[in-house]
């Protein structure tokens, strides 16, 4: 089997498989200029949700194993989310690795998404916002005010220079400074520093919140607590998610109970008027 050049990261605990499904599908919809694989990450996935994620698009799964000192200390990611580290080191099978976290959605044309990054590195830059928001406490020797990278999406490719150290530094960082992290985009954005890594930036439509007015989206991702399966409801990710029910997926129990609460029908027609006044 011949490998491609481009590789598509998910990373998720065994329960978010339907997340994963999500984005599947909007690969499946919205990604034809080039093949690619799919490596999914996971901490104990089931195998029957496995099975369904590949009749999507044929995946490799492997499981994370990493011990961090200690996980309870993130309240907004898993560890789950640190396996995006890994990214790094499947430069050396892959020309293209590109990261998605899992609770996004694709909405629009990524062709040209590979073809972004100019400088190896390419993620989203929030301007103004300081990296320091990524920590419950500054860590010496590096600006804590710089513009924060969102790491929720990012491209790298072989222009990277050693990315196996690069891999090493971020595992090492997240021992050395779990007290004042709070999650991996605090690794990432020390990281740039410390490398000195010119960042391509990323166009805001290829991570944009979904509460952003944006006019012509192709990712959207809610960052922070609120996602598509309880605060932002949108009829495209509920017909993805659709799809992973009919392959007898693994439902997410949060999502059956938001739609219980805030989807009669009379509220569901509304939403659906002021998504496509928006779209
Ligand atoms: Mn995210």
């Amino acid at each position: 089997v011949k490998q491609n050049t481009t590789a598509i990261v998910l990373g998720i605990t065994g329960d978010w498989a339907f997340a994963a499904a999500t984005v599947l599908f909007g690969l499946k919809q919205h990604f034809h200029n080039q093949s690619y694989d799919i490596i999914i990450f996971h901490d104990n996935m089931a195998t029957h949700d496995q099975e369904s994620l590949n009749k999507i698009h044929e995946c490799h799964f492997i499981q994370y194993a990493i011990k961090l000192i200690n996980p309870d200390k993130f309240n907004r990611v898993t560890k789950m989310a640190f396996s995006r580290f890994e990214c790094f080191g499947l430069l050396e099978k892959y020309e293209n690795v590109i990261w998605i976290d899992s609770d996004v959605l694709i909405v629009g044309n990524l062709d040209k998404l590979v073809s972004q990054n100019q400088t190896g590195f390419s993620m989203y830059r929030h301007e103004n916002i300081p990296i320091n928001v990524s920590f419950s406490s500054n860590v010496d020797g590096y600006n804590m005010n710089a513009d924060c990278y969102n790491d929720g999406i990012f491209i790298i490719n072989r222009s990277l220079k050693h990315p196996l150290q690069l891999k090493k530094w971020c595992y090492e960082k997240t021992e050395k400074f779990f007290k004042h992290i709070n999650s991996d985009q605090a690794i990432i954005n020390l990281l740039l520093q410390e490398f000195d890594i010119e960042v391509t930036s990323l166009d805001l439509k290829y991570n944009c919140h979904p509460e952003n007015n944006f006019q012509n989206p192709l990712i959207f991702h809610p960052w922070g607590p609120g996602k598509f399966w309880n605060k932002f409801w949108n009829p495209i990710w509920d017909s993805y998610y659709q799809q992973w029910l009919e392959l007898k997926g693994t439902p997410c129990p949060e999502y059956a109970k938001f739609k219980r609460q805030n989807l009669g029908l009379r509220s569901a027609l509304k939403k659906i008027k002021q998504y496509f006044r928006h779209a």
